[in-house]
């Protein structure tokens, strides 16, 4: 593939200038048609008829076995009475879905190896099937090659010697539930090594991009990875699995409005008019953690029925029986087409029933009738299936068992196996929480080139440059070298963003890459997840920082984790811009400094630039690294002048900078404290002779220590400084770091400055009083002579 182009000159699909005039006429209009429980052919007609090969069809049964075998292994080693582990002290989360297996089986089978899931903290039947529909289509070569790669992570016990296609296939197979299973028991061979356990697994060579414990957690990066899909012009299609429960939650409606938008497939997509290539897959069992979705905590009868609140075609909404593996695999079939035909998103909804509690400690007797159980377990996905096979004459009974006993023994070897499977090293306790990678080299697809590029955007090319248009020119340099950049935010696009940050970005690139979205601060996170996950490098703007408490889940237990609850396996290499708007009075909900909020959030980094140079190669460096990072940026610095190098300029992250030298005191500061603590140094030089030191974090995670206690070592006396509140700040980790690696350099205790213990308010003079100046790091110095 060669590089891509970016044309100069006019707007490719640019800004416009909407004209919609008042359309007031009277009107009525229906809300679409939901269809329900379609009938779906005997297997005899699936065979008959070619759908479905009789191999095929058995190996749906063998896929429904394998997961109630492994989930029937976790009900009896719950209860302490697993034959083939006596005494095996089970751990860990234990919610079975045996039940909903035919929703796995039905859905992964209709999906190509290459098309990707999402799944839930219910999920053993979604990886097991997953994984099995990936592996039964691959060819003979691939098997061994994925058996030898597993082999030499357990350290060499994989049955890869196996010879006939028939047993290597089979080989395969057990593998799979083997790495399951280990990861289940949380043993490094599971394929999170441990990390992530049965609430987050996923086999991601196989197209499953993680279970989520959070409810409702993985539906918007199911839908960014829809949108990368979408992007890379690949006609795969992501399958989003998640209960009934979920579809209460914020981030789902909010994400299939997302899915939704009009400007996938309106004037505005230009010359691709394409929907999101996601089938939202309910899998409805009825309940939540205990309470009755339908006939208690929502308003419809089916969840499906919310399609038509989001899609004038009711979204291709529809209503599957999902007791009956056939019916489900019929559905998707017809969705994922729907889908590769840029007809997307589908919305679909399959009735079914867990036959367990919500988890093995519930024992459901407090709020469902045995009869009501008895009544689904009549309608057995197993059972159904079996009996269909018998009827038609595709086995019989002996064959049947020779199925259902090797399902069985292939767990139980893979269960003993992974019991005794490596426990990770203690010492391990950090691997993965972040990684070293970067796109230092742009992969020969990605390349933009750069020749015949528009570069107005990145304005008048080095020399003095505001922060504002710093940043900008690092957004457009990172774009200009790597198609993988996107960039999407609310207003971003024809407007430029709320402080014009973006402005002339999508006049260069397009609307492809340059969109605006809807006030969705979560999905523009959790999109931005998934589309990261699946190969983009993403660069978001929440447009106050204060609105990513609104996203918080999606930063903190999503971007801030995969990496590390995958083992290492997945990168999230995104970027969330975030501006504080402090000092303009706009009182408490657009003024917060919260960069020490995300310190706490192990996975993410944390950037503050304090300069227009620093903005630019902080920011090219955030776009590069393979880590999620939020890149917080100070609306009172956006006119701030300041020469900035011209073309590349990266600033590697986690290098402190010694803004000004000094030998009595040492200022650390980040963000606008950087300013104050300057002019504070010069104030304290010219009224005391004291020389302060001014060291610059740029990042505060990853921070740089050792530039920080050298500095103190040197001076002895050292005052940290931020515009944050001072009640868990960021301020007091770094005063604590000082005083446990430097105390004995010490010649005084080491000072604080930071916003009042408060809210930020509107009132000027409150404001004023509010927010620390340079004036306070002064007195601060001073103190301690
Ligand atoms: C955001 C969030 N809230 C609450 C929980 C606790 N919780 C775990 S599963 C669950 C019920 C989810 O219901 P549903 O989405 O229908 O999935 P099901 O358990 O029925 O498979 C709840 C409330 C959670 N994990 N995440
Ligand atoms: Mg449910």
């Amino acid at each position: 593939m060669t590089a891509r182009t970016v044309a100069a000159g006019p707007p490719r699909s640019g800004a416009y200038l909407s004209d919609s005039r008042p359309d007031l006429t009277p009107f009525e209009t229906s809300l679409g048609t939901l269809r329900g429980f379609a009938p779906v052919e005997p297997l005899e007609a699936w065979i008959a008829t070619g759908r479905l090969t009789e191999a095929a069809a058995l190996e749906l049964y063998d896929d429904l076995l394998a997961i109630r075998e492994l989930e029937e292994m976790i009900v009896r080693l719950r209860s302490g009475g697993y034959p083939p582990l006596p005494g095996y002290d089970y751990r860990g989360p234990t919610h079975v879905s045996m039940g909903q297996e035919a929703t796995a089986v039905g859905a992964c089978t209709a999906l190509r190896p290459d098309d990707q899931i999402t799944s839930s903290h219910r999920g053993h039947g979604d990886a097991i099937a997953k994984g099995f529909a990936a592996i039964r289509r691959m060819s003979g070569s691939q098997l061994r090659a994925r058996l030898e790669r597993s082999t030499a992570r357990a350290g060499g016990s994989a049955a890869s010697d196996a010879g006939s296609p028939g047993t290597l296939l089979e080989a395969a197979l057990e593998e799979h539930v083997y790495r399951t299973i280990a990861e289940l028991f949380g043993k490094e061979e599971g394929y999170c090594r441990g990390r992530g356990g049965g609430m987050h697994v996923g086999d991601f060579s196989t197209g499953h991009l993680g279970a989520n414990a959070i409810v409702g957690g993985s539906v918007p990066i199911a839908t960014g990875a829809a949108m990368a899909a979408r992007y890379e012009r690949s006609d795969r299609v992501v399958c989003c699995f998640a209960g009934d429960g979920a579809y209460a939650n914020g981030v789902v409606l909010e994400s299939l409005n997302w899915a939704t938008q009009a400007q996938w497939t309106n004037h505005l997509a230009g010359e691709r008019p394409f929907g999101l290539p996601i089938i939202f897959f309910i899998q409805n069992n009825h309940y939540g953690m205990t309470h009755r979705t339908d006939d208690e905590v929502m308003g419809v009868r089916h969840l499906a029925r919310r399609g038509a609140g989001f899609a004038e075609e009711n979204m291709h909404a529809e209503l599957v029986n999902g007791m009956d593996v056939l019916a489900v695999r019929d559905a998707v079939e017809r969705a994922a087409a729907i889908c590769r035909a840029g007809e997307g998103p589908v919305l679909l909804e399959a009735s079914t029933y867990r036959y367990y509690g919500h988890s093995l400690s519930d024992p459901r007797n407090e709020y469902r009738t045995r009869e009501e159980e008895a009544a689904w377990r009549a309608i057995d996905p197993l059972a159904r299936l079996r009996g269909q096979l018998l009827e038609a004459g595709v086995a019989d009974e002996s064959a049947l068992a020779v199925l259902e006993t090797r399902a069985r023994e292939r767990n139980e070897r893979a269960a003993v196996r992974a019991a005794a499977g490596r426990d990770p090293e203690p010492a391990a306790i950090l691997d993965y929480l972040y990684t070293d990678g970067s796109s230092d080299v742009v992969p020969a697809k990605d390349r933009v080139v750069t020749a015949e590029a528009g570069h107005s955007v990145t304005g008048p090319g080095g020399g003095e440059l505001s922060y504002r248009d710093a940043i900008r020119a690092a957004i457009a340099g990172e774009m200009l070298r790597d198609h993988r950049v996107i960039c999407y935010g609310e207003d971003i696009a024809d407007y430029g963003g709320a402080f014009k940050l973006t402005k002339g970005l999508l006049d260069t690139f397009g609307r492809e890459r340059v969109f605006n979205t809807p006030i969705s601060e979560a999905c523009i996170v959790g999109t931005a997840v998934g589309a990261a996950i699946a190969g983009l490098r993403p660069v978001v703007e929440l447009m106050y920082m204060d609105f990513a408490l609104m996203a918080s889940d999606q930063i903190a237990n999503q971007a801030g984790k995969w990496h590390y609850m995958s083992g290492g396996v997945l990168q999230v290499p995104l970027v969330i811009r975030a501006s504080v708007g402090a000092g303009k009075g706009y009182g408490g909900q657009h003024s917060q400094s919260l960069e020490s909020v995300f310190t706490h959030i192990p996975g993410m980094y944390v950037v503050y630039p304090a300069d227009p140079a620093d903005a630019k190669g902080l920011l090219a460096a955030s776009i590069r690294t393979n880590n999620p990072v939020l890149f917080v940026e100070s609306q009172a610095l956006y006119p701030m002048k300041g020469p900035v190098p011209e073309g590349e300029h990266v600033v590697p992250l986690g290098v402190a900078r010694v803004a000004r030298s000094g030998s009595d005191a040492t200022i650390v500061a980040w963000g606008p404290a950087v300013a104050d603590a300057i002019e504070a140094a010069e104030r304290l030089h010219t009224e005391r002779g004291v020389e302060a030191e001014v060291i610059d974090l740029r990042s505060l995670v990853p921070l740089d220590m050792e530039t920080v206690l050298g500095s103190v070592r040197k001076t002895g006396r050292c005052v940290v400084a931020s515009h944050a509140i001072l009640v868990g700040s960021y301020v007091n980790e770094i005063v604590a770091r000082i005083q446990a690696e430097a105390f004995d350099a010490l010649d005084a205790p080491i000072g604080r400055v930071g916003a009042a213990n408060g809210i930020s308010p509107q009132a000027e003079v409150l404001e004023r009083a509010f927010l620390p100046h340079p004036d306070d790091i002064v007195r601060a110095i001073a103190a301690l002579f």
